[in-house]
């Protein structure tokens, strides 16, 4: 059984994070899809309402688990006895950054794999910061995100929730 873990802020889930999980889901057996938990990091939805966006918007994909961890990939990974760390790869930009942590991951543990997805055209620009920019300036982004998401962004904006 070939299952690979999914790693991400997802703050929050984008149409380009569900089109790598849905073409994912249909390449292996279960996609850990897991949310880092990290209270340094500034994120605007906290894990529990991060893991729950992703839960909602996941839900019709049956091999899909969502997950959230805390600390090193590799310890998280070593957990679930999964090797292989699935990422999305958009621009040039993304390169680097994922190329150093595909290495430091290996480098620690040198059982464990990063394997890419590219990305989809359509959604080559698109990130959660994006998102939430054009959000806090009352732009449209039902293209980019699910309904929910929208939904409870511009809430969150609000101070709503
Ligand atoms: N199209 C395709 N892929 C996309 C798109 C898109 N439009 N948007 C995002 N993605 C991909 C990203 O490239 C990434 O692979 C994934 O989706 C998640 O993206 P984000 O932005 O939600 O999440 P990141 O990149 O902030 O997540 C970083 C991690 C949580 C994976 C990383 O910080 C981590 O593993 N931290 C744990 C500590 C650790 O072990 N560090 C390693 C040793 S240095």
């Amino acid at each position: 059984m070939m299952t690979v873990i999914y790693p991400g802020s997802f703050d929050p889930v984008t149409n380009g994070h569900l089109d790598i999980i849905k073409r994912a889901s249909k390449k292996f057996d279960k996609i850990i899809v897991t949310v880092l938990n990290n209270p340094s990091k500034n994120s605007l939805f906290n894990v529990e309402e991060r893991v729950e966006l992703l839960k909602n918007t996941t839900k019709d994909i049956e091999n899909v688990e969502i997950d959230s961890f805390a600390g090193l990939l590799i310890d998280y990974a070593k957990s679930k006895d999964v090797s292989i760390i699935l990422k999305g790869l958009r621009a040039l930009s993304d390169f680097e950054y994922e190329f150093q942590m595909a290495l430091t991951n290996t480098m620690l543990d040198e059982e464990l794999e990063t394997f890419f997805l590219m990305t989809s055209s359509k959604y080559s620009f698109l990130s959660s910061s994006v998102v939430k920019e054009i959000a806090k300036f009352n732009g449209d982004i039902s293209k980019l995100v699910p309904e929910i998401v929208e939904y409870n962004l511009n809430k969150k904006l609000k101070g709503d929730i």
